[in-house]
């Protein structure tokens, strides 16, 4: 259960437990609603090296997680190796290293922050791993220079 809490990229000094949470240069917010399979925006732009706070909120009436790849060639993978992945809030364990950052399963109403360094500049695309919604519910950070 805790290993769903777990940021993919925690700093090194600073523990997911402490009790003032790590500093951040920007927050960027995510939402999606209703029933749809979107994040709002589906795109956002951070500079490279920024430790950025995601805020994600689930408006909607479907429960959504939240992953950051680090490459567009694992997602199909990733999106099947989900359906057998329940236990971990459909974040498949072999996929961990794969992946920037990721929530556990977020339900309707709730909000999650994700907090992680942005990697150097590019695209990276962040997907909602939840059986059957990756095709549809995904978005693209943009690493900027
Ligand atoms: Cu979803």
């Amino acid at each position: 259960m805790a290993a769903a809490l777990v940021l993919g990229a925690a700093a090194p000094t600073v523990s997911a437990h402490a009790q003032t949470p790590p500093k951040v240069d920007t927050t960027v917010v995510l939402k999606s609603s209703g029933s749809a399979l979107e994040f709002l925006p589906a795109r956002i732009s951070v500079k490279n090296g920024r430790r950025v706070r995601v805020r994600y909120t689930n408006e909607g009436t479907l429960p959504h997680n939240l992953a950051f790849a680090k490459s567009e060639d694992d997602l199909d993978a990733l999106a099947s190796a989900a359906y057998g992945a329940a236990a971990t809030g459909f974040i498949p364990p072999e996929f961990k290293d794969k992946l920037i950052a990721f929530s556990g399963l977020v339900s309707p109403g709730q909000t999650v922050e994700l907090t992680f360094v942005v990697p150097p500049p590019g695209e990276y695309p962040f997907i909602c791993v939840f059986p059957g919604h990756a095709n549809m519910m995904n978005g693209t950070l943009r690493s900027l220079r």
